[in-house]
């Protein structure tokens, strides 16, 4: 398989911005009054109507642009593909955000080369996040940085310089299962006193973004997929933030972190001991 070259990476990062803003467009100029919902895992996990037409609009617009490539959506409508890279969607990731009229929530894409499915195989070449709710477009390429975009332009965004684990804002997320979520729970009571705070967005993408727009220092989150976090994974390591799991295991649905490289360390050792003892 011939990887894209950097040049390439760059116009990928474009694609995956064009239709993740196009995506952006259609999940709030066609949201209709009444929100058709349904369940997946549990009642909780939720996917709307708007999740679907969004990731169709996205399946649509990459298909036509990349023949070739696979497409890994959270929802229905994925496809094989013969080039080796996989397109990665969340066509709204905060769901629940979406429902209920909260922000923030985003549109996740990327294209990734090797296995998405499975955790430690695959790896972000080009990607984009859009948190229509604030108005901002991250994008990143592997090599190539990261950056924001609004409406008065864009600019290069850099990991936080924090340096001490109890002066740091961390956010996380819960799972939609009960079991896991008291595992979760466990492990929060040892972090929190130890930080100077945690906020719960509920977008993992979002809190990558912010991780790597310094407006957090760090995030760290279980039972996580490929496709919340592979978009917003690039532009964190871009970023300068770097990427952890669980010890020396790579991020996993067990542990997904990531932090500003001045308390990688401290923070790692804080999650490691957290959810040993949960
Ligand atoms: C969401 C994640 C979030 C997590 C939520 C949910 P979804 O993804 O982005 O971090 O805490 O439970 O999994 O389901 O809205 O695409």
């Amino acid at each position: 398989m011939n990887l894209p070259d950097p040049l390439d990476r760059h116009a990928l990062a474009e694609l995956a911005r064009d239709v993740a803003e196009q995506a952006g467009r259609l999940i709030v100029q066609g949201r209709p009054d009444r929100l058709e919902v349904s369940s997946k895992s549990s009642r909780r996990d939720i996917v709307t109507e708007m999740d679907q037409r969004a990731q169709d609009a996205l399946c649509e617009a990459l298909a036509a642009a990349r023949p070739d490539d696979a497409i890994l959506g959270e929802e229905q409508g994925g496809r094989p593909g013969t080039s080796g890279l996989t397109w990665v969607l969340d066509p709204i990731d905060g769901t629940v955000n979406y429902l209920y009229g909260l922000s923030p929530f985003s549109v996740s894409v990327a294209v990734v080369e090797g296995d998405p499915t499975t955790w430690g195989r695959w790896s972000p070449l080009a990607g984009a996040v859009v948190i229509p709710p604030v108005g901002l477009t991250y994008l990143a390429t592997l090599g190539g940085g990261a950056m924001v975009q609004d409406a008065h332009g864009a600019r290069e965004v850099r990991a936080s310089s924090a340096t001490e684990l109890s002066m740091a804002l961390v956010a996380t997320g819960f799972a939609y299962g009960a079991e896991l979520r008291c595992v979760q729970t466990r492990a929060f009571v040892e972090i929190i006193p130890k930080v100077r705070d945690i906020r719960r967005t509920g977008s993992a993408a979002a809190d990558l973004c912010w991780v790597a727009d310094g407006r957090l220092d760090g995030y760290f989150e279980a039972g996580l997929h490929a496709w919340d976090v592979a978009a917003g994974q690039l532009i964190a390591t871009e970023a300068g933030a770097v990427l952890h799991g669980l010890g020396d295991e790579v991020p996993n649905g067990e542990l997904y972190a990531m932090s500003a490289p001045g308390i990688s360390a401290d923070f790692a050792a804080l999650l490691r001991s957290a959810h040993r003892s949960s």
